[in-house]
């Protein structure tokens, strides 16, 4: 964990010599799938399947790679683990006195039931409640990562049916980025984390030192909201084999970290504490007087106000190296050196987004945009900043081709299409992850970005898609919360927690149940993929699609024909292709007729766009800044921004601050730790936690936790012991991983396990990191989720023998 000023200098040394630029990895336009394979697609990957007697019994990734991904062998037991939901159930009570409140979500066994009667049980309750409390009152936001595929969308399908049912409550931003997509729009103009970066070759070819400011690409790579290109970690390992200087922040030796070994440096702050980091940083350029006047005279606005902060003019606190180390814990001769390494070489700044998935989380992304404006590198050739390179494969050029489009949350236009359906879109909208707290205060004001609003008063959820028991903070005050709506419905393919706390669970297929169709890679639109039907939905599974589609026609007779616009799923899919090939063919770009490309059971990769290979992210913008401003008022950078002063938020001054945290390692009691929730390797969140990959990461039958020796020898607790973590607002079981590569006082749950929740104890027998968790916003700006933000206390769990029952189906099922 020590870096020592020779070592340091010694690789930032070795970077001068530019590299061969190559592309990632080659692969024919059309590549091959083996013969007696069904090719289809998920998050992570394109996938070949291959069927037995009706079931999936293996599958594999269909993309050339050189770095395993250990998600894509999933197939079989994504298909057939026992915990699938086989046919619609009805908690007992509920059928018994439906509509009627009575706080058994999660303790009552469940009732078979038809789906005509599953689905006209819905239909009366529905309209009831909408009736008598509005379209408001029915939260169908229905956040979450569902499946691939541009049909078989399981939120957009739901609220289709919501708009022609008259309208909903629904969510903006999301969980993986709600800090950050608020801030920068306000200090660069533009969201940022969703946009194509730099491209790699010119990162390859350009950059002489690398900074991976808390990311871990070697997991978070291993998907991509449409489909992973794959592409993204042959560019990493490509920066490996470069001998460029690589700098990883992390509190944790993340697996891509190891992955780096020696041709990285690890620096461990605390958690929470980047901003301070970033301060002594910068506040060590502007004493040797390293920082690029000039860049910040013609592209920023409101530096001035920030460097008299930076300086302590008027707090009388200078946030000097000296000062960032008694908060984040990096010796401050490290922090003056990486000054001097970042303004004396060609630095490309990366960040993840667990750092602001933290109280005060808009501060981090501003902070370190304020830096790379100080190093004057934004917009130069290797440059700058990036915020998404750890994320769906960001910096791999895009391509030229078709690109698919997707089915929409409205139906077409009503009186176009020559129906009389009154459609509404949400009514209401609440952020993402203040689910809990509005459904604490219906009817309660409060701040956002700005703006007042109102939380709606919910008698409805519906969730299809999403985890929401697990990615939610604060799982006992989510459960208590749970209880107060008049319905809950959730469609799933399993039996998860959140299931098991419904009124009526409707069964879905997987995506290996039906037909759909995706792009890879979010940015390149590299490949076209066909997402061919496996195997027969498994027992009483239905699609999203032909559910609601079913309910559309119970609304009013003549729904289900507006609701599909009368095609099938075949018809669907071909509308889509027809368009990607239309769009293809304006591009000199072929793409084969769709029964022929459907026919070969064969994936398209997009032709290589040599103009795309040099795109650099804010090349315009520095060229020319007056004919190309950015979308802020000023057009420049803003540093300090006069719209944030304007609201006048305490947690969100008008420039980058430093704020302490409510739980940091600077409050914590000597016996307590600060919890680190990452993002899982062998999961996508809760999605596969069921699968036999858990055995790659399970310890004593639990969640993981990575622990420091010293904080293990200070609990007399060693590797495999069982563990119970816990602080006021829960308590969990995990399994011990005693690690260096872990700061000291800090322990890592990976966010992602499904909550188990002992009757008697309450303690949750599978180490849900969100049991554990604050819930609170990260500000008013944002109001995004604050889950890396909380203290924790772990001993040798001495309790009776608890049996793992995460994933066995309720009583009844
Ligand atoms: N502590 C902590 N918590 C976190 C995070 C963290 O860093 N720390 N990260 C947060 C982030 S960034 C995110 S994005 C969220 C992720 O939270 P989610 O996106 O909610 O997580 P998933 O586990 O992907 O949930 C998807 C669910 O959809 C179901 N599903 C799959 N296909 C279909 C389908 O076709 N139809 C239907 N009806 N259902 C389907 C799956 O079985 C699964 O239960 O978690 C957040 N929570
Ligand atoms: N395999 C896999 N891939 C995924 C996902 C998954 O669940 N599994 N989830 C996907 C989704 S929805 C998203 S949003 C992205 C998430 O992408 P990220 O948000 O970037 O992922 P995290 O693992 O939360 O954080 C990345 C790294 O930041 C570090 N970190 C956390 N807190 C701090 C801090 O205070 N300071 C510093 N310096 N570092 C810190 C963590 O230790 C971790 O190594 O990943 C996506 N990719
Ligand atoms: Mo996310």
């Amino acid at each position: 964990m020590t870096l020592t000023r020779r070592s340091f200098l010694k690789t930032a040394g070795s970077t001068a010599g530019a590299m061969m630029v190559t592309s990632a990895v080659p692969l024919p336009a059309w590549a091959e799938t083996p013969a007696g394979t069904v090719l289809t697609a998920a998050r992570w990957g394109a996938i070949e399947v291959v069927v037995k007697d009706g079931k999936i019994v293996s599958s594999k990734g269909a993309l050339a790679k050189t770095i395993e991904n250990s998600l894509q062998s999933s197939g079989p037991d994504q298909a057939h683990t026992p915990c699938r939901i086989k046919y619609p159930m009805v908690r007992k009570s509920y059928l018994a006195a439906p509509g009627k409140v009575d706080g058994k979500r999660g303790k009552d066994e469940f009732v078979r039931v038809s789906w005509d009667d599953a689905l006209k049980l819905i239909n009366g309750q529905h309209s009831r409640i909408r009736t008598t409390y509005g379209p408001e009152s029915i939260f169908a936001g229905s956040y979450g990562w569902r499946s691939s595929g541009v049909l078989h969308k399981a939120q957009t399908l739901l609220q289709r049916y919501m708009s022609m049912a008259g309208g909903y409550c629904g969510h903006t931003g999301d969980y993986s980025t709600g800090a950050a997509q608020v801030i920068l729009p306000h200090v660069v103009g533009s969201v940022e984390v969703y946009e194509q970066q730099t491209v790699w070759p010119m990162i390859l070819k350009n950059s002489q030192v690398v900074v991976l400011w808390g990311m871990n690409p070697l997991n978070t790579l291993k998907i991509a909201w449409s489909s992973t290109d794959e592409q993204g970690l042959e560019y990493f390992n490509q920066l490996k084999a470069s001998g460029k200087t690589v700098i990883a922040i992390d509190p944790m030796r993340s697996e891509t970290i190891d992955f780096f070994g020696e041709k990285a440096q690890w620096i461990a702050p605390n958690i929470g504490t980047d901003v301070a980091l970033m301060m002594g940083i910068a506040h060590t350029l502007v004493e040797a007087n390293l920082h690029d006047k000039a860049f910040i005279e013609k592209y920023t606005t409101g530096y001035a106000e920030f460097e008299s902060y930076l300086l302590g003019n008027e707090d009388k606190t200078p946030k000097n190296a000296a000062w960032a180390e008694k908060i984040c814990g990096v010796p401050a001769k490290q922090i003056t050196l990486l000054a001097e390494i970042f303004a004396k070489n060609k630095t490309m700044l990366m960040a993840g987004w667990g750092i602001q998935r933290q109280q005060y989380g808009e501060q981090r992304h501003w902070m370190l945009v304020t830096l790379a404006a100080m190093l004057g590198q934004i917009g130069s050739e290797g440059g700058g900043f990036g915020f998404s390179y750890h994320y769906s494969n960001g910096g791999n050029p895009t391509r030229s081709g078709g690109v698919l489009t997707a089915i929409s949350a409205t139906v077409a236009g009503s009186s176009s299409a020559g129906n009389d359906w009154a459609t509404s879109d949400a009514v209401a909208n609440i952020p993402v992850a203040r689910i809990v707290e509005a459904l604490e205060n219906p009817g309660v004001k409060y701040q956002h970005n700005g703006k007042e609003q109102t939380f709606p008063d919910i008698k409805m959820i519906w969730w299809a898609g999403g985890g929401n028991f697990t990615h939610h903070q604060d799982t006992n005050r989510l459960i208590a919360a749970w209880q107060k709506p008049e319905l809950v419905v959730i469609s799933e393919c399993y039996w998860t927690a959140a299931a098991k706390h419904a009124d009526i669970v409707l069964p879905i297929t997987t995506s290996f149940e039906r037909n759909d169709l995706t792009m890879t890679g979010d940015y390149s639109n590299q490949h076209l993929v066909p997402m061919k039907q496996a195997i027969e939905p498994q027992f009483e599974a239905r699609n999203d699609f032909d559910v609601f589609a079913d309910l559309a026609e119970l609304l009013k007779p003549g729904g289900k024909a507006v609701y599909t616009e009368g095609k099938d799923e075949m018809g669907w899919l071909r509308e889509f292709y027809d368009a990607a090939q239309k769009g293809a063919r304006a591009q000199r770009v072929n793409m084969p007729q769709f029964s022929v490309f459907w026919q070969a059971n064969k994936l398209i990769e997009m032709k290589r766009n040599p103009k795309n290979e040099t795109y650099v992210r804010y090349a315009d913008f520095r060229n020319d800044p007056v004919m190309n401003p950015l979308g802020t008022p000023s057009g420049k950078i803003e540093i300090h921004s006069k719209t944030i002063e304007g609201f006048g938020y305490k947690d969100c001054p008008a420039h980058p601050t430093w704020l302490e945290p409510d739980e940091w390692a600077g409050n914590a009691q000597a016996d307590q730790l600060q919890l680190l929730t990452a993002h899982p390797a062998h999961r996508l969140h809760s999605q596969l936690n069921y699968a036999e990959l858990r055995t790659k990461c399970a310890v004593a039958n639990r969640e993981p936790v990575y622990i420091h020796p010293d904080d293990a020898t200070k609990r007399a607790v060693k590797n495999g012991d069982t563990v119970r973590v816990w602080n006021d607002r829960g308590q969990v079981l995990a399994g011990v991983v005693v690690t260096d590569g872990i700061k000291p006082g800090i322990v890592c749950i990976h966010e992602g396990a499904w909550p188990d929740l002992d009757p008697t104890t309450g303690i949750c027998k599978n180490g849900g990191a969100n049991v554990l968790t604050k819930d609170i916003p990260t500000s008013r700006l944002a109001n995004g989720c604050s889950a890396n933000t909380s203290l924790v206390k772990l001993e040798k769990y001495a309790g009776p023998e608890l049996t793992l029952t995460a994933f066995t189906p309720p009583l009844g099922a």
